[in-house]
């Protein structure tokens, strides 16, 4: 197998691909990345050059898209902007990226009849609201309530209509947010991590009782595997791990778990048009596929996930002062 995996050098897709790399011996990998401010090659620093590739390039350009697909068996799409708070202060280039750069990764592997995994978010189906039980499924209404999520929104309906109209052999998965190590210091969880780690207090946005269902990086990509392997074509697929946490609780538990008094926190400025709720039914791959996530234990993964930020100062520190300063800006 020869794996084109787009945005492998971001935080989701270096984990995938490092999973991949140790349950796959014998795949080649091909990384597609155009390194923006998420994306870091040193991330994919440790894979051996004869089982690796990497190619920096913009999934935007034709050319360079239809090159390494011509030259792959399958596609990993994971290629995006995915910060929704820079999605309010800058949408165009969601457009760009997640919009017209998955058009050109559908017309590459049309036109060579590749086997294409798109990977996108539960965001796209809109918010739950507190105090209800109901969760996203397979079957729930398309509702993108951010700049972000309906570009994401966007690129699913266009892998939708390809697999309709040109019987692209796709599937894709909706899943809920991740943690773990690698993930860029401007989400809520490595931002604050950094902010203990530094003396500062972390920040809660609005009054912290949102809700956010989360899945550990490498949990996701075990799904991803099993449904690039094993999942019907054509299909959509939910992933998730029973993760639910308000933000409140999560900051508080982040402070515990580092020492600190669970009240030493601080509130901000809400983002406009903040979800209330996100909650994943992962009903259809446990049971279709056999999937299961390890990390049950959340506390645990974020135990772990800690210790990689107080190991990795030298992978953080570069990029946490720009990200702060776009926070102040915000009030947030
Ligand atoms: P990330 O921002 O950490 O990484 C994105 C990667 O894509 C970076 O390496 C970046 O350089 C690369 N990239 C951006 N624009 C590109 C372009 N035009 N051409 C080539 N490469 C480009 O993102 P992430 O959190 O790892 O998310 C990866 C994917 O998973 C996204 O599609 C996102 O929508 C989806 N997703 C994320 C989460 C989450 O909690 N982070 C949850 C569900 C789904
Ligand atoms: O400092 C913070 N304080 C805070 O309370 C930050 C950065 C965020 N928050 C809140 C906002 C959200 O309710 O925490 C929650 C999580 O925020 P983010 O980490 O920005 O993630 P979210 O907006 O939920 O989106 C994430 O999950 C779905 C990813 O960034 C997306 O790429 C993915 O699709």
């Amino acid at each position: 197998m020869k794996l084109l995996v787009t945005g492998g050098a971001g935080f989701i897709g270096s984990n995938f691909v490092r999973y991949v790399y140790k349950e796959r011996p014998d795949w080649h990998i091909t990384v597609l990345d155009k390194l923006t401010y998420a994306g870091d090659r040193k991330n994919l620093e440790d894979l051996d050059d004869s089982r690796f590739t990497f190619i920096h390039g913009d999934i935007c350009d034709e050319q360079t898209i239809d090159k390494a697909v011509a030259d792959c068996d399958a596609v990993v799409h994971f290629a995006a902007e995915s910060h929704v708070d820079n999605s309010i202060r800058g949408p165009r280039l969601f457009l760009d990226t997640n919009i017209i750069g998955t058009y050109e990764v559908l017309e590459a592997v049309r036109k060579y009849g590749k086997r294409l995994h798109h990977i996108s978010t539960d965001e796209v189906y809109g918010d739950l609201g507190l105090g209800s039980t109901e969760k996203f499924s397979e079957k729930s209404r398309y509702d993108p309530r951010s700049p972000y999520s309906a570009t994401k929104a966007g690129s699913d309906h266009l892998v939708r209509s390809w697999i309709h109209t040109y019987g692209l052999e796709a599937t894709i998965s909706n899943c809920s947010n991740n943690y773990g190590p690698y993930q860029h210091v401007e989400k809520v969880i490595p931002r604050n991590i950094t902010n203990i780690i530094l003396g500062i207090k972390p920040k809660l946005y609005g009054e912290g009782k949102n809700v956010r269902d989360w899945i550990h990086a490498e949990d996701h990509s075990s799904a991803i595997l099993a449904i690039l392997e094993d999942g019907k074509l054509g299909e959509t697929y939910m992933i998730g791990a029973n993760g639910e946490l308000d933000n409140k609780t999560l900051i508080q538990t982040i402070l515990e778990l580092m020492g600190k008094s669970p009240d030493d926190f601080e509130f901000v400025n809400d983002r406009p048009g903040h979800d209330l709720r996100y909650a994943i039914d992962a009903s259809k791959i446990k049971n279709e596929l056999g999937w299961q996530p390890k990390y049950a234990d959340f506390k645990q993964g974020l135990t772990q996930t800690i210790e990689w930020y107080k190991q990795n100062e030298d992978w953080w520190k570069p990029q946490k002062a720009e990200t702060e300063a776009k926070y102040k800006e915000l009030g947030r």
